[in-house]
């Protein structure tokens, strides 16, 4: 991926069978290539002669064979999503178009692109930084309308810009420390060690403030994982399924039903939630059911929140006291069959087998307390202190991982400071803090950071 100066295409669109479906070119020949392989209903609008952000009508062709109908759009350097030319072939969307348009543009020398390329010339060119490059991927791969607006937030640059300010309140501090270095603090207007110290609980201030949204961006980005665990038949598939608002699980009446961890995908207040339902715990003789026991508890192990379910209408069993021995911080306590009369008594919101702690109480079958159990899973996955929509977040590991980094850097110079360090101190904290910080927008990014970012990308984008 290292030349920006040739040509490259790929199917911008998923494979399978649409109503329409992009091919896309960038590079210096686009429009030459173009020129050679579309046949534009009135021969006198070739693509390189046709104006910028305009369709031309007319057929893909491959000598006099017509390969498609399709609409090409020209769009003319500058100011393009790579910068450079770009054109983009709106053929019928099925694979034999695409595929047979794509083969015409690398016959007539374009390269196929590789995953993320086309972003990569709009970040090497300098229109976007690396932040708003990996929010392009971001937003692709939004699986809640939150997670989208946090990418959409991102691609326009807002966190790029309050980087930038970052950068550039420490840049100034920088300079300042390095002039007295140089000329010593009398020849030079030196700033008072109590204005360093309030510039740098400012920067200090603003890095923590954009931390504490990295855990909500966590959310938003991984979301949770859920597992619905018990021992057989207490209704842990008709939970899933009234989660779900769906039938997806079988559910009978005999014990021992579901063999096999399922997930499926819910979304709580934004955050994309994996609720998984598990094979009922129990002592088993049975090699399959056993094998769905054991993935029952690899279930139990990996969850975020485990929704530790029991059965109100029969008394409780061995099983479930062992279970709710077991639970901890991560474990809600849900009651079920609430609709039918009571084997067992939970008081007060609390049950009783040792221990005490809260319990939800619901019913599967008339959906009772199933809203109350939605926000508990959603209290308990951190849900509740959400930010509104439209604010900066930070949702991206890399940019959490830097901004820790600068946070301690310029704790760090804090520290110094008011302990009374020279500035060489200070200054080398105060490198590393920008350093850090240039890491997120792309400006002093190692290349292997750069190709990492770009490799999570789909070809095409
Ligand atoms: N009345 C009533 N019956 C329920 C409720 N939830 C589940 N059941 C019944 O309880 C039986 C077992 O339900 P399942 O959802 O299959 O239980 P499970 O925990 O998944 O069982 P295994 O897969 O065997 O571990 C079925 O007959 C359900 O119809 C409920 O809230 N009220
Ligand atoms: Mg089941």
């Amino acid at each position: 991926m290292s030349s920006f100066t040739d040509t490259i295409v790929a199917i911008s669109t998923p494979p399978g069978v649409s109503g329409i479906g992009i091919v896309r070119l960038t590079g210096p020949e686009a429009l030459a290539i173009a020129d050679r392989l579309f046949a534009p209903a009135d021969p006198r609008k070739l693509p390189s002669s046709h104006p910028s952000f305009t369709l031309l009508y007319g057929h893909v062709v491959d000598g006099e064979e017509v390969v498609d109908e399709a609409l090409l759009s020209v769009m003319r350097a500058p100011r393009t999503y790579t910068t450079q030319d770009v054109v983009e072939i709106n053929c019928h969307g099925g694979i034999v178009p695409l595929r047979r348009t794509l083969e015409l543009c690398l016959r007539e020398g374009a390269r196929l692109a590789e995953p993320g390329e086309f972003t990569l010339r709009a970040f090497h060119f300098g229109r976007i930084d690396l932040a708003q490059a990996e929010a392009a991927a971001d937003l692709i791969n939004a699986q809640t309308a939150e997670a989208g607006q946090a990418a959409v937030q991102q691609l326009s640059g807002r966190l790029s810009g309050q980087v930038e300010a970052l950068r550039t309140a420490l840049a100034s501090l920088l300079a300042h420390l390095e002039a007295a270095i140089d000329f010593g603090e009398d020849d030079i207007e030196a700033l008072g060690r109590e204005e360093i110290a309030a510039r740098l609980r400012a920067v200090l201030g603003h890095v923590e403030g954009l931390l504490v949204t990295a855990e909500q961006g966590k959310l938003l980005r991984q979301g949770a994982r859920v597992a619905l665990v018990g021992r057989p038949n207490v209704g842990k598939s008709s939970l899933m399924n009234a989660l779900l608002g769906e039938e997806r699980m079988i559910v009978t009446p005999i014990p021992g039903t579901t063999r096999d961890t399922v997930a499926e995908s819910l979304n709580i207040h934004g955050v994309p939630v994996v609720l998984v339902d598990t094979a009922g715990l129990r002592e088993v003789e049975d090699e399959v059911e056993q094998a769905g026991v054991d993935r029952a508890r690899q279930a139990l192990e990996e969850a975020d929140v485990v929704l530790l379910v029991l059965d109100r209408s029969v008394p409780l069993t061995a099983e479930d006291r062992g279970l709710l021995a077991e639970a901890g911080e991560r474990t809600v306590v849900v009651v079920n069959k609430c609709d039918l009369a009571g084997a067992w008594e939970v008081e007060g919101g609390t049950w009783h087998a040792g221990r005490r702690g809260e319990a939800m109480q619901v019913s599967a079958k008339t959906h009772e307390g199933l809203d109350q159990l939605r926000e508990a899973i959603a209290e308990r996955i951190g849900v509740a202190g959400l930010r509104p929509t439209g604010e900066v977040i930070v949702t991206n590991v890399r940019h959490q991982q830097a901004l820790t980094r600068t946070r301690d850097a310029v704790a760090r110079a804090l520290a110094s400071s008011e302990a009374g360090a020279t500035e060489e101190y200070l200054a080398e904290d105060l490198r590393e803090a920008l350093e850090a910080l240039g890491e997120i927008v792309g400006a002093t990014s190692r290349e292997e950071i750069i190709a990492e970012v770009f490799a999570r990308f789909c070809v095409g984008k």
